[in-house]
């Protein structure tokens, strides 16, 4: 690998004019002590940086990228609709081509509305929740990330049910009276906060695969408890499918556990790796939204023609080929060649693991929520991810991100990771 000097230069150059030197800041690589590196281009599985680097990518964008970087049938729609127009500020057409891919693919969802990112998506139904049901709160799950709109930017107050905590300055404190948190896959904490607050609570806001604790698979029983317990209390679920959506199958994750959440919020990979984010559900809810009903949203950008593109090429491609049997099977492979070196490094660390998503977490205990998540070993996982990066296998730069595989990676790109984290594995447990 040749030493990142250029990437260094530019990251110093970027700090002079963008805060950070970034634009999203899990991008800074603080959480792994190292300066970014600055990407030249990208092609299927690799991501080359400007020191002329090659690396195998399990970020993908942070999972937009399902069918890898740059993909020829993607580009070419791309570029076909930029040549018509970038926006036009009127509907268009292709608008209603990703809707109803969409809609025809999620069947909880009667309606949708774009926007142009997953914030806007869960912003917006957390506004359309409160206004349809004349309810304030919105319970989310600790650890869980929906974005930075200031009611979601909030965690666990000291008891159980006291309000929330800002977990940013800039969010005023009556925010976090409106956001109640509580333990994912903890559904005994849920029941006594709707037993006190229940009827205030105007929808309960949940990834349905967790993914920003790093991978938390839901135990069970939670969702289904989950939508039993909105029903009751009369509150709706959002289930927010960012991550997860058209990542475990084509659709929701929702599709393969049968459960009915009353509204959905998409992005990633519907955008192809585009600006796209997008809230749907049953008709009778998405009806409340302007200028169909009085709650108001709106976006210039939201429906453009060239993301909505890249959008409907890369549904249409999941949609035609089976490339979910692929990425789920390397997965696995993943996941069996990682449990093996654990083993034969004596290292009892934990894999949460489904389909293509994966996260080796740092830690001899289950990681089953927030609380089992945060006593990984980052300074393990900064030493492993070093490691991987020396030997061009580019990870998420935090140990509370997931690993993505796309179907562009191949089983020699397994294997070359497998005996990179051979090696991560034996650096981390350097003392020093
Ligand atoms: P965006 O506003 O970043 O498009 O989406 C927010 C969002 C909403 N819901 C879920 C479940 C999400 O994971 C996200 C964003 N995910 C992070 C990575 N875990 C984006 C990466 C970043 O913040 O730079």
């Amino acid at each position: 690998m040749n030493d990142p000097i250029k990437s260094r230069e530019r990251f110093a150059r970027a700090q002079e004019l963008i805060p950070g030197g970034v634009n999203s800041p899990v991008r800074a690589f603080k959480a792994v002590g190292l300066d970014p590196l600055f990407i030249d281009q990208a092609k299927g599985s690799k991501i080359y940086d400007i020191d002329d680097n090659e690396y195998i990518d399990y970020v993908c964008s942070w999972g937009p990228l399902i069918l890898g970087h740059a993909h020829p049938d993607i580009v070419k729609a791309i570029c076909r609709a930029a040549e018509l127009g970038t926006s036009y500020g009127a509907p268009c057409e292709k608008e209603i081509e990703l809707a109803q891919l969409i809609c025809e693919a999620i069947p909880s969802i009667d309606k949708v509305r774009m926007v142009s990112s997953g914030t806007e998506a869960t912003m917006s139904a957390a506004r359309l929740a409160r206004a349809y049901t004349g309810r304030e709160k919105i319970l989310k799950f600790e650890g869980c990330y929906h974005g930075h709109a200031d009611s979601f930017l909030i965690k666990a107050g000291s008891g159980l049910l006291t309000a929330g905590v800002p977990t940013s300055p800039g969010i005023p404190i009556e925010y976090a009276g409106g956001t109640l948190v509580s333990s994912y896959n903890d559904i005994e904490s849920l029941e006594d906060i709707f037993k006190i607050s229940g009827r205030d609570i105007a929808a309960v806001i949940v990834e349905p695969i967790a993914g920003n604790m790093g991978l938390i698979i839901p135990e069970n029983e939670f969702l289904v408890e989950l939508r039993r317990i909105t029903e009751q209390y009369g509150s709706l679920l959002i289930f927010d499918e960012v991550i997860s959506g058209f990542r475990t199958c084509y659709g929701g994750y929702q599709n393969l556990i049968e459960i009915k959440p009353d509204i959905t919020t998409l992005g990633k990979i519907i955008g192809g790796g585009l600006p796209v984010g997008a809230y749907g559900g049953r008709q009778d809810i998405m009806d409340w939204v302007a200028p169909e009903g009085d709650v108001y949203q709106a976006g210039t950008l939201s429906g453009n023609p060239v993301a909505m593109a890249a959008g409907s090429a890369t549904l249409r491609l999941l949609k035609k080929h089976e490339y979910y049997t692929y990425i789920n099977d390397l997965g696995q492979y993943m996941v069996n060649g990682i449990k093996k070196l654990l083993t034969s490094c004596g290292l009892e660390y934990q894999i949460n693991h489904m389909g293509s998503m994966f996260s080796l977490f740092f830690t001899e205990r289950q990681v089953k929520d927030y609380s089992t998540a945060v006593i990984s070993d980052t300074k393990r996982f900064a030493k492993f991810y070093k490691t991987l990066l020396s030997e061009g296998i580019y990870f998420p730069p935090s140990q509370f991100e997931v690993c993505f595989i796309s179907a562009a990676h191949t089983l020699p790109d397994i294997d070359r990771t497998l005996s990179a984290i051979e090696k991560g594995l034996y650096w981390s447990m350097q003392e020093g």
